[in-house]
């Protein structure tokens, strides 16, 4: 990678995801920015990372950084983006890109305006499977995409007890579900498919109203093992679960269901494509299989084999067939693609990863969304949508 390196921002589940990735792709990790100095410095050290930092002011004017990612609470994406492309550094952040589509719009005319690499994590993209599923669509094996439908079902905030700084307004911003795990399938979606969304009628629910909130944080998912604590009652004020209809540009339908309170689905994203020839079908949770369908002839399974994969997507298989591929693999993968674009140095190439205007278009569709649910009846979607206009 050509001597990149890299300082990651946010240490929870995330921040130490991304660190794995970028040491097996042999990118040098330079530092450690933690919610509180002792945290980085724990963690700089048992990770045997050379320095952590006192604040984001000190990362972004680390001569020796030339990415920074950012795996904070989602308030502190926008802040940390702009400050780190104004100092002249590469970015990979986290979704949601931003709180606001007026925010992330900002972020996408500043990277515009620098010149540099600005990416968001829209990592599932990278499963071998569903890059293929892309280069089929692309070929036109299943014809043309009528329907696409599918769900991204968790459990991990099924009790009253269960907590993460996802569940306050003030840091992970108005939406929940829809921004966590819901723009993970909206991307996806676009992504596969190369459609956009015309318009969108949404219903919102939150099933547990009151929930106990510990006085110390919890990392994501961590409060499945740990025991219950000293806590406050708080209201909560965004969705457990939602239901989405989508109406793309052309004529095309989605369905999309989004749940963190479905006991026992544990991280059930699942999408099936429906064209005019076939349809594919795949789920995260089995994600070395891909469901082929057909109305004249048997269905098929393609089991991951990158011997039997489209030659475009064959190198983004990491491993040969009947070895799994899986969650942690595909970081790597779109870091290989983010960090691989940089080192080439030619900006003017289209960028074969998810970048800022993804994580815009992204920001664009939560407030349509929000909008429908407040109105109750269909929005049309317009992507340089603002802020205001989402509350009109
Ligand atoms: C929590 O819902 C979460 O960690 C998401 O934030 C991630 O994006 C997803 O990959 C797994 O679940």
């Amino acid at each position: 990678m050509d001597g990149l390196r890299a300082a990651v921002a946010g240490l929870g589940f995330m921040g130490f995801t991304h660190v794995e990735a970028l040491r097996r792709l042999g990118v040098e990790v330079v530092g450690l920015l933690g919610s509180t100095p002792e945290k980085g410095q724990a963690a700089a050290q048992s990770l045997g990372i050379p320095h952590f930092y006192e604040d984001f002011g000190e990362l972004v004017a680390d001569p020796t950084v030339d990415v920074v990612h950012i795996c904070t609470p989602n308030y502190l994406h926008y802040p940390m983006a702009k400050a780190a492309l104004e100092r002249g550094k590469h970015v990979i952040c986290e979704k949601p890109l931003a709180t606001s589509s007026r925010q992330s719009l900002e972020l996408v005319q500043l990277a515009q305006k620098t010149g540099l690499v600005a990416a968001v994590n829209y990592n599932l993209r990278y499963y071998p499977l569903c890059l293929e599923a892309r280069a089929r669509v692309q070929a036109g094996e299943i014809g043309q995409v009528r329907f696409i439908h599918g769900g991204y079902l968790q459990d991990w905030l099924f009790f009253a007890t269960d907590w993460n700084w996802r569940l306050d307004p003030a840091l992970g911003g108005k939406w929940r579900a829809v921004a966590d795990i819901g723009t993970h399938w909206l991307d996806m979606a676009l992504w596969l498919t190369g459609l956009r969304v015309a318009a969108v009628i949404a219903d919102f629910a939150t099933f547990i109203p009151t929930r106990l909130k510990p006085r110390r944080s919890v990392d994501t998912f961590a409060g499945k093992v740990t025991a219950p604590e000293e806590a406050e009652e708080v209201q909560v004020q965004t969705e457990d679960y939602a239901a989405i209809l989508l109406a793309f540009e052309g004529g095309a339908r989605g369905v999309l269901t989004l749940s963190q309170i479905s006991a026992g689905r544990k991280n059930h994203f699942w999408w099936e494509l429906n064209g005019s020839q076939a349809s594919l079908s795949w789920d995260q949770e089995h994600p070395n299989e891909l469901w082929i369908g057909y109305r004249d002839r048997p269905n098929e399974l393609l089991i991951k084999d990158p011997a039997l994969m489209h030659p475009a997507v064959r190198p983004l298989a990491g491993y040969p067939g009947g070895h799994a591929e899986g969650y942690p693999d595909t970081f790597l993968q779109l870091y290989k693609a983010v960090y691989s674009y940089i080192a080439d140095g030619d900006f003017s190439r289209p960028r074969p990863f998810p970048t800022f205007e993804d994580g815009h278009r992204q920001m664009v569709l939560c407030e349509a969304i929000w909008k429908s649910v407040r109105q109750k009846r269909w929005v049309e979607v317009r992507e340089r949508l603002c802020e205001k206009d989402a509350h009109d």
